[in-house]
């Protein structure tokens, strides 16, 4: 089975859609293996943002990131990491497709309600640096002969 980081970022937080989207994971068939609420500190903020440090909106983006409550969760299935990008959708709400996270939540290209990792490699580095080792719980979820095919063994 493979793992994502989700954050759901002070906006989705502020405007009280954490229920929401937490839903339409946990309807596809998603596990969550670890959930919590904080506020982050910019060096983390900075850390997870590294890659866009150079882009004009990298400042505005770190005050968001950190001026509320945000939900860090870790969701477990397979393909999860490509399932959940598909689930929020495009970057920019404006853009987004309806039925996508953020075609029907958000307008803003800056305030865009979620983070979900983008490739396997980004998920292990995300939920290390979010989540310590303990905070991650490994259960049987009990429907999951019926979300999979797991006749084989194997959950397909
Ligand atoms: P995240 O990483 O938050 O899941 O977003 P994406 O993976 O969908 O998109 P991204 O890395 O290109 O952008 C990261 C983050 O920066 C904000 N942003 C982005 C912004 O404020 N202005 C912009 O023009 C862009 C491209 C939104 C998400």
């Amino acid at each position: 089975m493979d793992r994502t980081l989700i954050i759901l970022k002070p906006d989705a937080v502020q405007r009280g859609l954490m229920g929401g989207i937490i839903q339409r994971f946990e309807s596809k068939g998603l596990a969550t293996v670890g959930m919590k609420m904080t506020m982050l500190s910019r060096s983390v903020v900075e850390a997870h943002y590294e890659m866009h440090r150079e882009k004009p909106f990298y400042g505005s983006l770190v005050n968001f990131m950190t001026s509320g409550p945000v939900v860090l969760m870790v969701l477990e299935g397979n393909h999860a990491v490509d399932v959940c990008r598909k689930l929020i959708g495009a970057t920019a709400g404006f853009k987004a497709e309806p039925g996508t996270i953020r075609g029907d939540y958000g307008m803003s290209g800056a305030n865009n309600l979620i983070h979900g990792s983008d490739s396997n490699e980004a998920a292990k580095v995300e939920i290390a640096r979010f989540f310590k080792a303990d905070e991650l719980l490994t259960y049987q979820p009990a429907l999951q002969h019926w979300v999979y095919d797991t006749s084989g063994g194997k959950a397909q």
